[in-house]
């Protein structure tokens, strides 16, 4: 068992016992470890807990329009949506030129946004590669621009310090081998091909870009791939075997019986949880989500993650909304992958480079409440939300009562001995109102934007070793 270094019992409730070994279904296809790796590549991945995900491909340049009709849903599933015959699609690669594309700036709007990772599109459903692969066509080789995209944006975020995580669709909808069903002999031989294909694919991208760190794979939910849960632990394999520390979303995985990310056990496959996806545990309900290490990533409109033209078809959210799911993941313990959809000449949209300097400026302020944070395991307020780093609770508080009173409740042991601004270095006043309850005041001036108190914590004597583990 795994301990969780959650402060109160609440997160105690949250452990399951695995079954004993003889209850449990024998697979050759499953989870090959139970709880979260340790490990230091693992660990920097978890400590980076703010990342960005780029989707950019050939959808970049009809941008949600295609022969003149504006599709609503996601600019990246246009092929699919407007019936496009891949031939016609592919097209588009005679338009690939994007002028404006220059991946140090990429890189230095990452750092300035405080990211520590991105998340790039290899390739996504359409086929199209960003780097030149051997093993296809269809990639930014045969197009005007000719630029290896992918190995200028791994070099130019490396020299940034920013991680690079490789996102991969395996559904191919570009490949003639691809299937999503086998029902004949002739689509059994042309899968397993494709199967071959993709082992290439990912071969040469971890061998050209050796510095990737992750492996965040989609488009595994086809019959073919769940038929054939050996291939996924075949994939995850190799990957480790080439590249020691890499680490792999669950969404890649699936079991001897098809079933995904975790597996006919109730063990979650891969190093961590990807299916977070436009939405977040909720924070009194699923604690259990603390229990493995997840991501969730997310769109700034309803579901675009490709460039649209029309962001108007649905709601935007703002800077503030968007920090908030940055501090609500890393309060359960998990990340967050915020997504950009850059446009087809390289430059990046206007409510993207807004959302990013703001997002950036407010981590420049209160990072610390991010970077290297986990759950604290204390009972959620109505004010915001609570993170920790070793000794240090922060709360981040995103709606201040109108009392101007924050409520805390410490777990049973633990006592509060004070409370200061982050950035400020202002002291707040702290008051005991019951047993094991306290009032944090506001500061004396509104800070006018969610802000970030840390709580100076000392353990009472009555506190057991549990809490003493949870604190260092
Ligand atoms: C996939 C893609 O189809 C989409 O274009 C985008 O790349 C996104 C990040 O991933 O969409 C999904 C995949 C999985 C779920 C939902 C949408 N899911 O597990 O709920």
């Amino acid at each position: 068992m795994v301990c969780l270094g959650g402060f109160s019992g609440l997160s105690a409730q949250t452990h399951s016992k695995p079954l004993p070994a003889e209850q449990e279904i024998q697979l050759s296809y499953g989870a090959d470890r139970l709880g979260k790796r340790q490990d230091a590549a693992m660990k920097r991945f978890r400590d980076n807990r703010l990342g960005a995900f780029v989707h950019w491909g050939l959808y970049a340049i009809p941008g949600g329009e295609w022969n003149g009709k504006v599709y609503p849903g996601a600019a990246e599933w246009l092929k699919a949506w407007a019936d496009v015959p891949s031939g016609e699609w592919l097209k588009l690669m005679d338009r690939w030129n994007p002028q404006k594309f220059d991946a140090r700036k990429w890189a230095r709007m990452a750092r300035e946004m405080g990211v520590k990772y991105v998340k790039i599109t290899t390739k996504h459903h359409e086929g199209f590669c960003l780097w030149p692969s051997k093993y296809t066509k269809n990639t930014v080789e045969y197009t005007p621009y000719k630029k290896d995209i992918l190995g200028e944006l791994v070099k130019a975020y490396n020299d940034e310090g920013i991680d690079v995580h490789f996102y991969f669709s395996v559904m191919d909808w570009s490949h003639p081998d691809y299937r999503s069903s086998i029902k004949t002999e002739e689509d059994e031989k042309a899968f397993m091909r494709f199967l071959e294909f993709t082992d290439n694919q990912l071969k040469e991208l971890a061998s050209r870009y050796p510095t990737v760190k992750d492996f965040w794979f989609d488009g595994t939910w086809d019959a073919s791939i769940k038929e054939n849960g050996w291939w996924t632990a075949h994939v995850e394999k190799m990957l480790k075997e080439l590249l020691p520390g890499v680490t792999v979303n669950s969404r890649l995985r699936a079991d001897d019986f098809g079933k995904r990310h975790f597996d006919s056990n109730g063990h979650l496959m891969g190093d961590y949880e990807s299916g977070y996806e436009r939405r977040l545990p909720d924070p009194v309900k699923d604690l259990k989500v603390t229990r493995w290490d997840w991501e969730a990533c997310m769109t700034l409109p309803e579901n675009q993650w490709g460039y649209h033209k029309d962001w108007s078809l649905s709601y935007v959210k703002n800077p503030v909304e968007v920090i908030e799911r940055i501090v609500h993941a890393v309060s359960m313990g998990g990340n967050m992958a915020v997504n950009f959809g850059p446009q087809p000449d390289g430059d990046f949209r206007r409510e993207e480079k807004l959302m990013a300097e703001a997002v950036g400026k407010w981590m420049k302020k209160y990072g610390e409440c991010v970077y290297g944070c986990d759950y604290a395991g204390w009972k959620k307020q109505s004010w915001g939300y609570y993170t920790r780093k070793g000794r240090s609770v922060y709360m981040v508080v995103f709606n201040p009562p109108y009392s101007g009173n924050l409520t805390v409740n410490v777990p049973q042991g633990i006592k509060i001995t004070g409370a200061v601004m982050t950035g400020k270095g202002e002291n707040l006043k702290v008051t005991e109102t019951a047993r094991n309850e306290y009032n944090v005041g506001m500061p004396v001036s509104d800070p006018g934007e969610p802000f970030v108190v840390r709580l100076q914590v000392e353990e009472t004597s009555g506190s057991s070793d549990k809490y003493r583990d949870a604190l260092t």
